[in-house]
């Protein structure tokens, strides 16, 4: 047995119900292979086995009274992964899903991207499996304050600086940050996405999806194509996949599919203009359905499909995919289907949107595969940017904040580019990220000595 079979086993051994986390550490594992024959120093040091331990995890109850007076009690998460290269540092998802398995995932995944970055952020996440749906303002301000008030003794803004994902966004920043500076009398840059009044930064909100096709454009320039004329498959409607619909737009590019978890809506026209700000009226404001946008502009619905299963039921042509919704939502069919249909690049705004069986089919049939912790790392990247403002207590233009994402994204493609053909596998932006990734991280554990 090698020591990367070695140490999957392990972690199989160890955490025999975390499949997410366990399919993270094998794709990430499988690309290091290379480097622990090339770096024995790091294989000596125990690098490998230390890098999938997380530093803590935390685990805590949130109770909270609803607005029918019944007490609820919901469960809260931090994993603080890894922070050999900076503070801890990662979203916070709220979801009915939400386990120790995914939680881990994510924060495994986290390490790896923010090192692309080029920022100096550890890798963390954490959340709570509370539902946001149906609940009213009220209840979703109460709950974030209780889970705060565990959430607070473990963070601070060079511990450890969480920031939104799935269902946490401005408004539950809000909550979280507020709750945090009144126990704490300070008001220091301990959360990321805040409000633009209170210490947030412009294009934030943006930074992930615009990363995303920033991410995209630069692989397909590598076969001299555009988002010109090209037709876009988009899943989700939230925070990624709005702004990946805005940037797809500018940039001449045509999306012509959404969803949510009810329903997938397909509109030919493209999803532009008016149509783009409905959507985010709909989805921001008012909280509705996207089956409403079918309602509103006569568009086709498909209840219960995701984008995926309806672009493989249906043929749909499209050209480039950027999957915004959540893990494991293209399997091997769908990337089939994706492959037939005439896809030629995928960029995951998502977390491990591709089944391992799908990256697989995307590699053999030469699709251009951007990894989410390459291609949605924008978000996490201005989250940097947002500190490094909350330090210099400044705040930036959105044109400046702007081009250092661009740049930012630029420099992660080409590393992640380099790194690939450097260990052997050119263009495989997966080995790419992981190896790219891995070694500043590896590098500064080694400088620790055993800790
Ligand atoms: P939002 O909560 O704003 O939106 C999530 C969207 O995906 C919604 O349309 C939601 O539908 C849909 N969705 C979520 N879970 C499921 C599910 N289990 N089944 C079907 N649909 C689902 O989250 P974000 O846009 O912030 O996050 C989307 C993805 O991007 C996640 O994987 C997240 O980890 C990743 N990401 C986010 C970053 C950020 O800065 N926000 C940064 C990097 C990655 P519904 O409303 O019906 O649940
Ligand atoms: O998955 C992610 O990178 C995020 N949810 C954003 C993390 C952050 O700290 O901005």
């Amino acid at each position: 047995m090698s020591l990367i079979e070695e140490i999957i086993a392990q972690v199989k051994h160890r955490d025999p119900e975390e499949p997410e986390f366990l399919q993270a550490v094998v794709e990430v594992m499988e690309s290091l292979e290379i480097v622990a024959e090339r770096h024995p120093e790091f294989v000596k040091a125990g690098i490998f086995q230390r890098i999938v331990e997380p530093d803590r995890t935390i685990v805590f109850r949130v109770p909270w009274v609803d607005d029918r007076g019944e007490v609820r009690v919901n469960r809260g998460f931090r994993i603080q992964f890894n922070n050999a290269i900076g503070p801890y540092k990662g979203g916070i998802r709220f979801h009915p899903s939400v386990n120790l398995s995914i939680m881990k995932f994510l924060g495994f995944e986290q390490i790896f991207k923010n090192s692309l970055t080029t920022l100096p952020m550890g890798g963390a996440k954490g959340g709570s499996d509370f539902d946001p749906k149906g609940k009213s303002e009220n209840e979703v301000m109460r709950f974030c304050h209780a889970f705060t008030a565990e959430l607070f003794r473990h963070i601070g803004p060079e511990t450890d600086v969480p920031a939104g994902d799935i269902g946490v966004g401005g408004r539950e920043i809000g909550y979280m940050f507020g709750y945090y500076k009144k126990i704490m009398n300070n008001h220091t840059g301990v959360f990321t996405g805040k409000g633009l009044d209170y210490g947030g930064s412009l294009i934030r909100p943006e930074a992930t999806g615009y990363g995303a096709i920033y991410y995209a454009a630069e692989m397909l320039a590598t076969r001299g194509l555009s988002f010109t004329g090209k037709t876009v498959a988009i899943s989700g409607s939230g925070n990624v996949a709005q702004f990946a619909m805005e940037k797809v737009n500018q940039l001449g590019g045509r999306v012509i599919t959404l969803c949510d978890s009810n329903a997938t809506i397909v509109d030919e026209e493209g999803i532009c203009g008016d149509k783009c700000d409905f959507v985010m009226e709909l989805k921001n404001v008012k909280r509705g359905r996207i089956k409403e946008y079918a309602d509103k502009y006569g568009s086709v619905c498909y209840l219960g499909d995701s984008v995926w299963d309806v672009i493989t039921q249906q043929g749909l042509k499209v050209d480039v995919a950027i999957p915004c919704a959540t893990q494991n939502e293209i399997d091997g069919k769908n990337a089939e289907a994706l492959v037939k249909n005439g896809c030629i690049c995928v960029a995951e705004g998502a977390n491990m949107p591709s089944t391992p069986e799908a990256v697989r089919i995307f590699h053999e049939n030469n699709v251009l595969f951007g990894p989410g912790k390459a291609a949605n790392a924008g978000g996490v990247a201005v989250s940097g940017l947002e500190m490094s403002q909350n330090s210099l207590k400044m705040s930036w233009t959105r044109q400046e904040v702007d081009d250092l994402l661009l740049k930012i994204m630029k420099g992660i493609h080409k590393a992640t580019l380099e790194a690939s053909e450097e260990y052997g596998r050119k263009g495989d932006y997966v080995t790419g990220a992981n190896v790219a990734g891995f070694m500043k991280v590896a590098r500064a554990m080694l400088a620790y000595g055993v800790v």
